[in-house]
Parts: structure tokens; C-alpha cells; sequence
């Protein structure tokens, strides 16, 4: 039988194993990508920890098969800004909701992003709480089927963009893959 390619990165005997996450779900395909990356930069896997906190997002670190920290929710970028400080050698991954990053986390995230402390932090933004059932985060858009391209001026105003908001806020790389598609989509030969 094939084996999916990242399956030689996942924890197989973790909390909630094999994953806690709905059938369909774009969380699964982002850590793909992310074991991807590492495979592809050629890290050292030991030297690489994943963090997260809570919510459907933040269990993502839990799956990655060295070594993790499951934090609180809103605080994996207080927890990540000790550890880098403390063991700059290692990579740290940080992943976050958009309830995270933007409600209970936000002021890390500004402040992480102003010290530029020396991490990867990726905010997953589906728009709502996930984990507890959907409350609005602040991220949330009242008609749900919306894309952020179809959204107002002024709807988009109303919300907080973690991405522009870590842009302005921080010298260090900031995208956005809503950024990255609409730069495709246009024909952008460097996406
Ligand atoms: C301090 C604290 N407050 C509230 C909660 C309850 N809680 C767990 S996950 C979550 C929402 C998660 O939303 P988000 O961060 O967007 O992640 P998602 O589940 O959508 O990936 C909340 C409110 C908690 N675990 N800890
Ligand atoms: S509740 Fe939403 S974010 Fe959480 S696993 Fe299900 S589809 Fe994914
Ligand atoms: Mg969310």
C-alpha cells in the first residue's frame, strides 16, 4: 500500500492519534507543507520544535514525531521567544488560530513581531474559533461563505489582518498565501 510521504514525520503514538481533525480539513495539508519544508531545507529534525497552543490549530504540534510543546492557547509565541532564547541552535515552528494570534494572543504577536524574535510563527485563519464550535474570533465575517477578495473596504478595515498587522510591526518576512493566490492568479512568474 502507498504511504503518504510526511507519514515518516508523524507521531504515531500522540494524544488523539491519528488526528483530531475533521475529514476535509485544510489544518492537515499545512502540516504537510510544514514537514515538507523542513525535509526540503534539509534541517536537522532533532534541532526542530514545533509549538502550538490550543484549538484545532494548535494541536498540530502534537503530531510532529520529535520533539513539541502543546502550550496555552494564545501564548505559543511567549513560549517559543524562551525557547529560542534560551536554545538559539534549535528552529522554532510555531503555529496558531486566528484566534490566537489576533484575540487572546494578539499582543504577543505584536510584540513578538517588534522584537523579531528569530522564529517561523503561521497564523491558520479560518475565520472562527474551530475547536469550540465556531464562536467568533476576530477574524470572523458575518456572511461566512465570503472570501476575504469579496470583502469590502470597509468590511476588511473591521477586522484585524495578522499578516498586515506582523508586516508593519516586524523587519522580518511576513506573507500571506491569500497574497501568494492572488499574485497567481495574476500571472506573478515569482509565486
Ligand atoms: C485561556 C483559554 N481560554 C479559552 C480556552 C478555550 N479554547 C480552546 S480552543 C479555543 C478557540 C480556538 O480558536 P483558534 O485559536 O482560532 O483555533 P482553531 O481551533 O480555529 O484552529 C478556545 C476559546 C482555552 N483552552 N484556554
Ligand atoms: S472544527 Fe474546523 S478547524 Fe477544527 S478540525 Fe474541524 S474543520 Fe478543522
Ligand atoms: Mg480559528
Amino acid at each position: 500500500m502507498l504511504k503518504h510521504p510526511a507519514l515518516k514525520y508523524f507521531r504515531l503514538d500522540g494524544p488523539g492519534t491519528p488526528h483530531v481533525w475533521c475529514t476535509g480539513c485544510g489544518i492537515g495539508q499545512v502540516w504537510y507543507y510544514t514537514a515538507k519544508a523542513i525535509e526540503e531545507l534539509g534541517l536537522d529534525t532533532n534541532k526542530v520544535l514545533w509549538v502550538g497552543g490550543s484549538g484545532c490549530t494548535g494541536r498540530m504540534c502534537t503530531y510532529w514525531y520529535k520533539d513539541y510543546f502543546h502550550t496555552l492557547h494564545g501564548r505559543p509565541l511567549a513560549f517559543a521567544t524562551g525557547v529560542k532564547l534560551a536554545r538559539p541552535e534549535l528552529t522554532v515552528i510555531c503555529h496558531m488560530g486566528d484566534g490566537e494570534a489576533a484575540a487572546i494572543g494578539g499582543n504577543h504577536l505584536i510584540q513578538t513581531a517588534r522584537r523579531n524574535v528569530e522564529l517561523v510563527a503561521i497564523c491558520i485563519n479560518n475565520f472562527n474559533y474551530g475547536m469550540t464550535g465556531g464562536q467568533f474570533s476576530p477574524r470572523s465575517i458575518s456572511v461566512t461563505s465570503k472570501r476575504a477578495e469579496q470583502m469590502s473596504q470597509e468590511e476588511l478595515n473591521d477586522k484585524i489582518l495578522v499578516g498586515e498587522l506582523v508586516d508593519r510591526e516586524s523587519p522580518g518576512f511576513c506573507a500571506s498565501l491569500h497574497d501568494i493566490a492572488k499574485k497567481k492568479a495574476a500571472g506573478d512568474p515569482h509565486e
